[in-house]
């Protein structure tokens, strides 16, 4: 088996900008990145590919220019992580081993747990999902064939990946049927299994206000658990009262519920056996094995799954990571769990949400950022991707933090003059 100082279990988000800062700290041959795919999607533009605003293209870029060119990459998947060991085990059945390993598995999308999705999303042009690569592509033409009925937006019973991605693309279809003349003909419900609009307070009240404005219906605590796209009908079952819902449908978008991957369940890195990674919530670092972080979506740390999140989480595991490396304890940075969620109202505005792990605001910018803004539109459609693939994956973006702290300065020392 073939052996490194570090290696890295996927090249999405996280593990691409952790390869990137342990490749430019340990230097040639020191880091593997286990991955698959040779393209590299950027997720978070797929709300904006499905409003139209961005082309597909847009979000993806070949793998080999963001991996480290100091790192090896084995394009292929790891079927078996074994921290005792110290091993991983790919998909023809060769071991690498590693002294130290970063998680960084992303997550599966389970469109089979709603029976019917997967066929309506093959069959139906009426029937689109941002979530995923092919079915994101259906949005936008969707949006076109709206001419009346019930468009409606889902959000599941479980854990998801951008809990604010399932009502941002309602907002693009809702501006786009005013632009067109038919908004009045359309009835737009947002289907939420929560019992909440959004989990932070701040952000609840200002999206309530949004969809009283614009005339959309929420109806909480409905999870879609069928999809029959012959009939054109969608069944919610309702979580309280376990009746069930049916609504004929002229567009639904669906969000899927996400899950580890398969690989994970039963993993001896998973000490509850659900899979996710079990992590210290403020160090990132492995509950059982000192030697094993992890970050991004296929861990259990309790915040919201986003990109975002990684920015912070990145750093901190490089930093922590490099400190257990040096015989010191991984408690250098800690993580407060530090998530972001730009909400997309329209196609011109943005509530650009940022909280932590009590689900408290932590906003970078000396403004309300619960308003909807259009410096925060042009923020989400121009500036962010830019970050992403200059910053984030390269290793170079810590996340806002050092920007809020700044502006922190500003406001405290323009009090006390
Ligand atoms: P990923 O980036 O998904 O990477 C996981 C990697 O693991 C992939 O490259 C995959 O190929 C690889 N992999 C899978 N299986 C294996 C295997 N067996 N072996 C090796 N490698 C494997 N975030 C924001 O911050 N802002 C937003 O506005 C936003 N909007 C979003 C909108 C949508 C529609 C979606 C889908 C996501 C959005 N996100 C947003 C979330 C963001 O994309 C994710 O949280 C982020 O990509 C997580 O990074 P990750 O590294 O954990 O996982
Ligand atoms: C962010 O840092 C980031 O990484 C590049 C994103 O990726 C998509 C984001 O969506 C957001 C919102 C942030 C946070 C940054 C600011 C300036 C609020």
């Amino acid at each position: 088996a073939k052996h490194f100082k570090v290696v890295v279990a996927g090249g999405g988000c996280g593990g691409c900008s952790v390869a990137n800062r342990m490749a430019n700290k340990l230097g040639q041959g020191q880091v593997c990145v286990v991955e698959p795919n040779d393209t590299h999607y950027y997720q978070p533009m797929w709300t904006l590919v499905g409003g139209g605003i961005k082309q597909f293209a847009q979000s993806g870029t070949r793998m080999v220019d963001l991996l480290p060119s100091k790192a090896e990459w084995l394009r292929t998947s790891v079927s078996r992580i074994d921290p005792e060991s110290q091993a991983v085990t790919l998909a023809n059945g060769d071991k690498v081993t590693y002294d130290y390993l970063v998680v960084a598995l992303g997550v599966q999308l389970l469109y089979g747990r709603i029976e019917g999705a997967l066929d309506a999303l093959r069959n139906d042009p009426t029937v689109c999902s941002n979530y995923h690569p092919e079915f994101v592509l259906k949005t936008r033409p969707a949006f076109d064939l709206v001419q009346g009925g019930n468009a409606i937006f889902t959000f599941p019973n479980g854990p998801i990946k951008c809990p604010g991605a399932p009502q941002k693309i309602m907002y693009l279809l809702d501006d786009h049927l005013r632009e067109r003349g038919i908004r009045d003909r359309v009835s737009v419900k947002y289907n939420t299994s929560l019992p909440v609009i959004f989990g932070v307070k701040k952000y609840a009240a200002a999206l309530n206000k949004v969809c009283e404005r614009k005339g959309i219906e929420v109806n909480y605590r409905h999870n879609l658990v069928n999809v029959d796209w012959k009939n054109k009908r969608a069944t919610f079952e309702h979580l309280d009262s376990n009746e069930k819902r049916e609504f004929d449908y002229s567009f639904l978008h669906i969000a899927p519920q996400v899950g580890p991957l398969d690989i994970m369940a039963g993993s001896p890195l998973s000490l509850d056996g659900s899979g996710w990674v079990s992590v210290k919530k403020t160090s990132l670092q492995h509950e059982k094995y000192p030697n094993v972080f992890a970050l991004g979506d296929c861990s259990n740390v309790p915040t919201s799954k986003t990109a975002a999140a990684v920015a912070s989480q990145a750093s901190i595991v490089a930093t922590n990571l490099s400190e257990v490396m040096a015989g010191r304890p991984a408690e250098k940075q800690i993580y407060d769990g530090y998530t972001s969620c730009p909400l997309v109202t329209s196609y011109k505005t943005v509530i650009m949400a940022e909280f932590d792990y009590n689900a408290q605001p932590l906003e970078t910018f000396p403004l309300d950022q619960g308003k909807e803004r259009r410096s925060m539109y042009l923020m989400k459609t121009q500036l962010l991707p830019q970050v992403y693939w200059h910053g984030l994956v390269k290793g170079r973006w810590t996340g806002p933090a050092p920007l809020r702290k700044m502006f922190d300065l500003f406001r405290r020392t323009s009090k006390s003059a």
